[in-house]
């Protein structure tokens, strides 16, 4: 039709690049290759949000101009689909997750559909699927036979509301984060990564990748690497001594107090008899609160004194031991030596309690306490006058020399707590079977390879019991079906319910099982087996999606090597800041295992990472339902167009920025596609007489169309996409002004428009002449001669007065130039009736005319 129709074209183009699969990467290419990925959905109930096309669809322009450029795009899409999310939605709506996965999946992928996203939806890939989780298994079983995997009990954040464990980050107030309810301390036997071990190496390639330097840091500070000492203090009347961490041993003879956290195993010792009343109920109120609470520094300092008392290793001073919850049981020894004139929560709880504050550091005369900064050492006897730092390491050798104490690293990073008690997870490739049993089965040699060197082992209610790993050969375990997958109350996993498939008659040189309930197969390597209850968190699957796009039908192997060589890791990635710390430490962890087992060729999988801002409600404030101030992507797509929206998202302004909404400008973005299809299209819908082939764009044309060239190019690649659409905007408007335009410029304004808009580009790139999808290319080419002007400005004179001026070419000729300057006006009204005496003209300057 002769007018701009997107919900005609739309659907049409849409339909073209599924029947074309034009958006295909292939892994045999002699091409350049390009991966750009964006952090994969959880398709929860709730379907597309505006967040999602704002991050995508910057990744998609990207992704497109890197195909035009004729590079070897891979750009593919997942799902994300186990976990509490989707877990949740099938409690609510009462189909079970399998159910609602594929449901919610569908739905999800119709709608990116509908916003043009050029994914490779062959190499899509679902965590829930079997054929995807039994390579996580996989590694998780690399993971297990390298001893990075044992089992605990653990005092976890239980919510009986939720019926779930909670992260600490899930616990405010000592209230679950998500619906308000009460949550408490609850020993549960849980599957834990040794993530600590790769501590040094997640910190030190942080330098080998090209992040944002927020996310680099706030990574850091996750780590938490720290040096100091760890120092023992004889115990008063008890055979133990107190060990406590500290990053300042300058500061040994500034102790006055001490402190043991409320879950420290000495405290019971330490309390006296007179105490114990008030320090149990201590204890108990401790108990309810998080972390977070505990050790915030606005929050009033709480303590009891145990009425015992430690001696100084140095001057052999007797100084109170109190219990107090602003000292976690969780970092460093669970136990401090308190400073109060150097540590603003030991100042804090001095005060409070009225004990002893004495300065040993001096930085000016004008200190205040508590005085936190650098200087010299006072008031602590043999040390007095030196630098904190040599007195850091003389103190630490003293120490050393008399075996009370040495220098120490320690980490905030714990290692990861890596179970849910969940239905809806992957499965734990795993067989808990006695001691005799496993040692049979090592003994055999069937499953050697996948042995840790320490069994992972933990104690039943019968005795201990250890872990087989499932011989990979067996994978996946599949997650058995059950009807009820809503969590216990006890904390166990409702995979309980599937008591056929938890205890079972196994085979361990193959994996195989039958019920327990079943009579025992013959053979040697049957025995007798229970699964583990827990699943694994959301976090297992988006560890490693990104290798398995590189080689998503792989039947032997997580992706081949050749695969996994070519395609490396992903050039950009793209997704939000939340995912700083866990989801982005995680995923590092495991490549670098997998480094490590030479399964990948990269240390890290990021190379470079970008986040885009947070997009707020029209009124400013972060989207919620409660605030009712969502934008539905979907009916703008309805109202306006897929390109549309794709081109305000990234018009509102930096990406990377935390920005509004703003539905009052999405129209001025609207009439900007409709402006570019007048300047192709006709009113007769034929393609616009103003456009003719082989016509000879003028030379203001020309530069402005180089110009956009190279700034489209360079702001696609550096992600800055408000500022490439500003300046098509300015390109447009030029050409609206202009009488002709060569086919070859309104090609390349097509070309340029499609990464944003790519139907528009499509049809209009159709209609043009050609004959193939306008995402292969090619990109206008860059002619770096056509930006700088071979025009200059030449001022007319008479009789050596400023009579005019014009810009003319470079190479015009004396009578060229001669020939302008009497076609002007102004010059003729001095020349009129004279006669030319002279003309001097000095090229690129003036031309003068002498006349009487
Ligand atoms: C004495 C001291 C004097 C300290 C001073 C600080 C300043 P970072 O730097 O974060 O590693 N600490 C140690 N273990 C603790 C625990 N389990 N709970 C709460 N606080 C704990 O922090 C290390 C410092 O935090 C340690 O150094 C200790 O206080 C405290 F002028 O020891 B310091």
């Amino acid at each position: 039709s002769a007018d701009y129709n997107f919900s005609e074209i739309e659907p049409a183009w849409q339909k073209f690049w599924d029947e074309n699969k034009t958006f295909a990467a292939s892994n045999d290419s002699e091409k350049e290759k390009y991966f750009v990925m964006d952090m994969f959905p959880y398709p929860s109930g709730a379907g597309l949000h505006i967040g999602h096309p704002l991050g995508y669809t910057g990744s998609d322009i990207l992704a497109r101009y890197q195909r035009a450029k004729g590079k070897n795009v891979l750009h593919p899409i997942g799902w994300d689909a186990f976990g509490l999310a989707t877990e949740q939605y099938a409690i609510k709506t009462g189909k079970h997750p399998r159910v609602t996965s594929v449901e919610r999946i569908g739905h999800f992928r119709n709608q990116l559909k509908s916003v043009g996203f050029s994914f490779d939806y062959d190499r899509e890939v679902d965590t829930t699927d079997p054929k995807y989780y039994r390579w996580t298994q996989w590694i998780f079983l690399q993971l297990f036979k390298r001893g990075l995997a044992y089992v605990d009990m653990r005092p976890v954040w239980w919510c009986d509301e939720l019926k779930t464990v909670l992260a600490n980050e899930e616990v405010i107030d000592g209230k679950s984060e998500r619906g308000n309810h009460p949550v408490v301390r609850r020993n549960l036997r849980q599957v834990v990564l040794k993530i600590t071990e790769y501590a040094d190496r997640l910190i030190e390639d942080l330098e080998l990748v090209d992040w944002p330097a927020s996310t680099k840091k706030m990574q850091q500070e996750w780590i938490g690497k720290s040096t100091g000492a760890t120092v023992r203090f004889g115990l008063d009347g008890l055979e133990e001594s107190l060990e406590i961490y500290t990053t300042r041993p300058d500061t040994l003879m500034g102790v006055t107090y001490m402190v043991v956290s409320p879950e420290h195993p000495l405290l019971g010792k330490l309390t006296v008899a007179d105490k114990k009343e008030a320090v149990d109920a201590y204890v108990t109120a401790a108990a309810g609160k998080s972390d977070l609470e505990r050790t915030d520094l606005a929050k009033e300092k709480t303590g009891v004194f145990t009425g015992s008392y430690a001696i100084h290793p140095i001057t052999g001073e007797k100084i109170p031991v109190w219990v107090a919850d602003y000292v976690l049981i969780s970092y460093g020894t669970g136990a401090i030596m308190a400073v109060p004139a150097h540590d603003t929560r030991d100042f804090e709880f001095a005060e409070q309690f009225d004990l002893p504050i004495t300065p040993v550091i001096k930085g000016s005369d004008e200190d205040v306490l508590p005085y936190i900064g650098d200087g010299v050492l006072v008031n602590s006897g043999e040390f007095d006058g030196l630098p904190w730092e040599e007195a850091k390491e003389k103190i630490t050798a003293q120490l050393k020399a008399k075996g009370t104490g040495e220098e120490s690293t320690q980490y905030k990073l714990r290692d990861w707590l890596f179970s849910r008690q969940r239905y809806w997870g992957e499965p734990f490739p795993i067989a808990w079977v006695s001691q005799a049993d496993y040692e049979a089965a090592a003994a055999s040699g069937a499953i050697s390879d996948w042995l840790p060197e320490e069994p992972v082992t933990y104690e039943d209610e019968d005795g201990k019991v250890y872990a087989l790993p499932v011989p990979p050969a067996a994978l996946p375990l599949e997650l058995p079906y059950v009807e009820s997958y809503e969590p216990a109350g006890t904390g166990e996993s409702p995979l309980k319910k599937a008591e056929d498939w938890m205890e079972i008659w196994y085979n361990y040189a193959t994996g195989e099982f039958v019920p327990a309930s079943q009579e025992k197969p013959e053979g040697a390597e049957w025995v007798r087996a229970s699964r583990e209850t827990n699943t694994m968190p959301q976090w297992a699957g988006s560890c490693w999606y990104y290798l398995r796009y590189m080689d998503p039908h792989n039947e032997e192997l997580l992706a081949s090597p050749e695969a996994l060589e070519y395609w490396k890791t992903p050039d950009m990635y793209v997704g939000g800041a939340e995912h700083a710390v866990l989801h982005l430490l995680y995923a590092r962890f495991w490549h670098k295992v997998l480094y490590d087992a030479g399964v990948v060729p990269t240390k890290e999988p990021f190379g470079k990472l970008f986040h885009q801002g947070m997009l707020l409600g029209e009124d400013g404030k972060k989207i919620s339902k409660s605030a009712g101030n969502g934008v539905d992507p979907v009916s703008v797509v309805n109202e306006y167009g897929a390109d549309t929206l794709r081109t305000y998202l990234m018009f509102l302004g930096p990406l990377e920025a935390r920005k509004p909404w703003n539905s009052k400008g999405i129209g001025g973005v609207s009439r900007f596609l409709n402006k570019i299809w007048r300047e192709i299209v006709g009113k007769d819908g034929e393609v616009s007489s103003k456009i003719q082939d082989g016509f000879q764009d003028s030379k203001e044309t020309e530069k402005l169309l180089h110009e956009t060239i190279k700034k489209v190019s360079e702001d696609i690649e550096g992600m800055s996409f408000n500022t490439a659409i500003s300046q098509l905007m300015i390109f447009v408007n030029h050409l609206q002004g202009v009488e002709t335009i060569s086919l070859a410029t309104a090609k390349a304004l097509v070309q340029m428009v499609s990464p944003m808009a790519p139907h528009i580009g499509e049809e209009l790139w159709n209609r043009l002449g050609e004959t193939t999808s306008v995402g292969l290319g090619p990109w206008p080419k860059l002619d770096e001669s056509k930006l700088v002007s071979d025009e200059v400005k030449i001022v007319f004179q008479v009789n050596g007065k400023f009579r005019g001026q014009a810009m003319v070419s470079k190479t015009s000729t004396q009578d060229e130039v001669l020939a302008l300057a009497q076609a002007d006006e102004r010059v003729a009204a001095h020349t009129e009736g004279k006669t030319i005496r002279k003309v001097i003209y000095v090229p690129g300057k003036i031309l003068n005319i002498v006349a009487n």
